[in-house]
Order: C-alpha cells, then sequence, then structure tokens
C-alpha cells in the first residue's frame, strides 16, 4: 500500500520473489566464464555427437586464447570491429566466438541456412570484418564476402591445421600462433562493450542487430544460476552433467543460456550441427544426458516420436524449454514417456534481453509448469492495457513490459527502432500479450508484435513481403503466421493481384523457397484477396487477416 503513494501509476510492477535488484555486472563475458574453470579444467567440456571430436576445458581454453591472440596481433583488427560466424552447431564455433570476444571484437552470427542474400544484407549492415565458417559454406562465404568493403579475411573451422586454401586461414594453425607468438597485448575490454550482435526482428521490420554489452550477458548468466533457477549440478569430484542440446549457438537461447551455463557449473555440452530423430536418438544412447536444453518442438519429438523410447530417457534429470509456448498437457506426456517426473522447465525471453526475464524456479509445482515462470533476481515485469497503457492487475490480458540489467543498449545503429520497444524508464515492451495469475506467474497467450515464430525460429513477415513484391502481377501483399501442430506457427501470405495478372498460389511459393532459409518458406500457401485491411495509418490489421484464416 505504501508503494501505492509513492508511484500511483507503477502499482502493478511485478518484482522478482528471488532477489528485487541486481546491480549491472562489470564482469567481462569471458572473465566471468573462465572464474572457475580451474576446478574442472580437465574434465570434457563439449563433444561433437556427430564427429565424435571432444574437447576438454582446459583445451578449449588454450585454443579460445590462442585465437583471441591470433586476432589481436596485428591483423589490422580494432576493437570493437564485428567478425561474424557462420556455422551450424560444433565445438570450434564456440572457441572462435569466444576468442573473438575477447580479443575485444563483437561477434554477429548468421543462420547457417541463409541463403547468399539473407547473409550478404547481415554482413553487410555490421560491416563484417571478418567471418568464420566451415568448408561446406565457404562459397557461399566467398561469393558474398567481396561487397563487404573493409573485409580482412575468411576463418576456416577446422579440428586440424587445415592446408590454407586461397586467402583462408585455418583456425587451429591462428589459435597455435597466437599462443606461440609472444608480446600481443589483448584490450581490456569493459562491461558496457557490446561483445554480440545478434539479429532480431523486434516488434516490427526487418532483422536488425541487437546490441548486447558484457556487463548484460553477464547479469542474465547470474540470474539464471541462482540456486532457485539454475538447472545443473555444479561439477565437483565425480559429479558432472551432461547437457545434450542442438539449440543453435547463433541463436541468443543456444548462446547465453545453455551454452554458458554449461560453462559455469562445468558440465559437458553435446553438441548436433543438425538434428535428426536418429542422430538425437543415437546421441542420447551414447553420451546418456543428464539434461536437455529444448524448444518445445524437440519435447513433442521425444514425448510423441515412437523411436523415442523410455529407456533413451532414462539418464535424464532436468530439460530447460524456451522460444515458443509449451504446454502443460506436453510435459505431462514427456514425463509419461519418461515414467516419472523430470525438472522440466520453460521460461521467457528475447533476442533483447540477453534473453531471459522470466522462468520456472525449482519450487514452481508440477500444474504450473505450463506458464512462463516468475520474474528472475534483478528483473521487474508488467501488463499494461492494449490501449491505454494502464498497469492491469492478475488475470487481466495486456502487454508484457520488462525490465532489467539484461535489457539490450539498441538496435545497432537504428535509434528509431530503438525508441519503439524501449522507454524513458527503461521499460522494454515485449510486443507479446501475457497475463499474471493471482500467484504472480506468468502466461503468454498471443503477441502484438508482427513476428512468426516458426519452430522457435524468428520470421520477419516484412522480409517475406518485401520477397513477394518482387513478383510482378503484385500489387499488395501481408503475411501472418497461422497456428501449426507441427511448427507451432508457419508463415501465410494475402496477396492482392492487377487486374487481370496471372499468378498462381504455387508461383509464389516457388519464387519465395530459394529466396529464404527453409523454415522462412510459405508453409502456410496463398490467400488471394480483393485488398488488405489496414488502419488509418497504412498499417496492416494482421489480427483481422489470421482470423480470416481461422475461419
Ligand atoms: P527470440 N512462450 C511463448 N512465447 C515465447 C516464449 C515462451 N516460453 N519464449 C519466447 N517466446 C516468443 O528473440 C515471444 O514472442 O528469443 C518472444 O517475444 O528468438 C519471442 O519469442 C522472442 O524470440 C530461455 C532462454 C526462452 C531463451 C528464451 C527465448 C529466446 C527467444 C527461455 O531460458
Amino acid at each position: 500500500p505504501h508503494q501505492q503513494q509513492q508511484q500511483p501509476r507503477r502499482s502493478k510492477v511485478v518484482e522478482s520473489v528471488y532477489g528485487k535488484d541486481l546491480p549491472l555486472q562489470r564482469d567481462t563475458l569471458i572473465e566471468h566464464l573462465r572464474r572457475d574453470v580451474c576446478v574442472w579444467e580437465d574434465k570434457k567440456f563439449v563433444t561433437c555427437a556427430a564427429s565424435g571430436v571432444s574437447y576438454t576445458y582446459a583445451q578449449a581454453n588454450r585454443l579460445t586464447h590462442g585465437f583471441a591472440r591470433a586476432l589481436a596481433g596485428g591483423r589490422g583488427l580494432a576493437k570493437g570491429d564485428v567478425v561474424a560466424l557462420v556455422a551450424p552447431n560444433i565445438p570450434e564455433f564456440v572457441f572462435a566466438a569466444h576468442g573473438a570476444i575477447e580479443a575485444g571484437l563483437t561477434v554477429t552470427f548468421v543462420n547457417p541456412l541463409y541463403t547468399p542474400e539473407e547473409t550478404a544484407r547481415q554482413l553487410k549492415i555490421c560491416n563484417a570484418r571478418l567471418v568464420a565458417t566451415i568448408p561446406e559454406l565457404l562459397p557461399l562465404v566467398r561469393a558474398v564476402a567481396q561487397s563487404i568493403p573493409q573485409y580482412k579475411g575468411t576463418v576456416l573451422l577446422d579440428q586440424q591445421p587445415s592446408e590454407q586454401a586461397a586467402g583462408e586461414m585455418s583456425f587451429q594453425a591462428l589459435a597455435a600462433e597466437g599462443l606461440a607468438t609472444e608480446g600481443i597485448v589483448l584490450p581490456r575490454a569493459d562491461a558496457e562493450d557490446i561483445a554480440i550482435l545478434p539479429f532480431s526482428s523486434g516488434t516490427t521490420g526487418m532483422p536488425k542487430g541487437v546490441m548486447l554489452s558484457h556487463g548484460q550477458l553477464v547479469s542474465n548468466l547470474v540470474m539464471n544460476m541462482h540456486p532457485e533457477f539454475r538447472f545443473a549440478r555444479h561439477t565437483k569430484g565425480d559429479v558432472q552433467d551432461t547437457i545434450l542440446s542442438v539449440l543453435p549457438f547463433f541463436h541468443i537461447m543456444g548462446f547465453n543460456t545453455v551454452l554458458h551455463t554449461t560453462i559455469l557449473s562445468g558440465q559437458h555440452l553435446i553438441t548436433l550441427p543438425k538434428f535428426t530423430p536418429e542422430g538425437y536418438i543415437g546421441a542420447l544412447m551414447r553420451h546418456q544426458p543428464t539434461g536437455l536444453g529444448a524448444v518445445p518442438a524437440i519435447l513433442q519429438f521425444l514425448a510423441m516420436h515412437p523411436s523415442v523410447k523410455p529407456e533413451h530417457l532414462q539418464s535424464i534429470r532436468y530439460v530447460i524449454c524456451g522460444a515458443a509456448p509449451l504446454d502443460v498437457d506436453l510435459i505431462m506426456r514427456f514425463n509419461d514417456k519418461a515414467g516419472r517426473e523430470v525438472d522440466v522447465r520453460q521460461g521467457y525471453g528475447m533476442t533483447e534481453t540477453a534473453p531471459v526475464t522470466l522462468l520456472c524456479s525449482r519450487s514452481t509445482p508440477i500444474k504450473r509448469r505450463g506458464s512462463v515462470g516468475q520474474p528472475l533476481t534483478g528483473t521487474r515485469a508488467r501488463v499494461v492495457d492494449l490501449t491505454t497503457g494502464e498497469d492491469l492487475g492478475p488475470g487481466e490480458r495486456g502487454e508484457l513490459l520488462v525490465k532489467g540489467p539484461q535489457l539490450m543498449t539498441g538496435y545497432y545503429k537504428n535509434d528509431e527502432a530503438t525508441r519503439e520497444v524501449l522507454d524513458d524508464e527503461g521499460w522494454l515492451h515485449t510486443g507479446d500479450v501475457a497475463y499474471y495469475d493471482e500467484e504472480q506467474y506468468f502466461h503468454i497467450v498471443d503477441r502484438t508484435k508482427e513476428l512468426i515464430k516458426v519452430k522457435g525460429h524468428q520470421v520477419s513477415p516484412t522480409e517475406l513481403e518485401s520477397v513477394i513484391r518482387q513478383i510482378s502481377g503484385i500489387v499488395d501483399v501481408a503475411v501472418v503466421g497461422v497456428p501449426n501442430e507441427r511448427y507451432g506457427e508457419v508463415p501465410i501470405a494475402f496477396v492482392v493481384l492487377h487486374p487481370g495478372a496471372q499468378v498462381s498460389e504455387e508461383d509464389v511459393v516457388s519464387f519465395v523457397e530459394p529466396k529464404v532459409a527453409p523454415y522462412k518458406r510459405l508453409a502456410g500457401g496463398v490467400k488471394f484477396v480483393e485488398a488488405i485491411p489496414r488502419n488509418a495509418g497504412g498499417k496492416v490489421l494482421r489480427t483481422q487477416l489470421k482470423t480470416m484464416v481461422s475461419k
């Protein structure tokens, strides 16, 4: 009640029950990750389930540090320059990313499924000086790198120092050279320096670089490692948890949540460059993981797929899930198959919040695990009316706003987009519709932003619309997401044709197909309409389009 008097308009802020405030952390990311590493230096850190290649924590640190030194030593790179990683999940991805960050550089991640156009766009926006990639993607990287001004070269993520092809550098050779060369000084990073630049479409428009500093990433890690929220056991003596995760490192959940909390508890991480049912089940059998990093689609696979047998799930103690809605029924089904109650917990986050803001704690009762949980330490959340912006109480649906030291600095070179989501008081307007219940557990029920989520991957309608507009005979177009049992959502296009134009659904679908990454394809099909419904300001009325599909 006394709070109501001080802040009449902010009476309904939900604070964390696990610590109201957390200062922005001052550690740099790499310092923070190495803090306890001496305890488990000789234990396995990362193993690729596909190739069998494995590194201990000590080996990983040497390669990372060597690569950092090589980048800092006379390669013409300056603090804050951007290095792009274009690769699937392989152990060397981690060392290259951490090495570049240790060298004071900023890392951006490009989805390796991207087309040359999609890749080129991201590399150009952030003016990448260097790309690290795998042999299979070299032709793509070579083709697009030429168009980047001030491009300094390509690093091949190899497991053995490889013969250097024309112009490419071997990751292993660079790391060895960095360790052997004396007199290299690594630039000192500050908590405010931008460590990574992942891309997100935010609430509207094309994908944008999200500036996340060392301090923001580390703050979120500290929150996730709180005893009530953490998942794994701390490695000590013979105890070492093993986590199997196919969540891509190029996505914030794979990078700052799964990978970095793995390191902070000294777990053994099993990676897979690509999800296949056989590969995944093989990894379960071979590595007997204690934990899984998952999105709902993976839990669904484990719960429903006939090839997944209860014995495959015997070693599993916990599952961390996020990035798309997870139904409590699915948790029950998963537990049914496992034959016991596994610690399956869901979180809510965004690239823009480094990423986690809400998470179910260990004490969340099973019946509440369909919720996205409660604010992490030092994180605040509010729900506001969609039209008036007034704070709402328990059970009332509105836009979710979040605040805490993990919030991004802003969108890269895009102040306008930053101002649209970050208000003067430091609240981030998520574009998600939510409510909290009487016990302050949050539930995500809808989205006001355009974003479409296909198996947890972001799809920007604006981006698909700009591709479809290139087809002659099309006057107007709008893309929205429709619910899909397998993928969560899939994009569908509403198209207005010029009078007399002959364009079929198949024409549109097959035009889009080669121009975008596979998960962005128009799996929901195309609907031809007379006009796209818009408001007076010209904004597409997406909700109206969505209801047209469900009818
Ligand atoms: P981005 N339930 C429903 N929707 C969700 C959820 C969830 N649990 N989590 C994320 N979303 C949607 O940037 C929501 O619309 O980051 C949100 O605005 O790819 C959007 O996805 C953000 O998508 C973790 C670690 C969750 C990471 C994450 C999600 C990171 C997704 C939990 O522990």
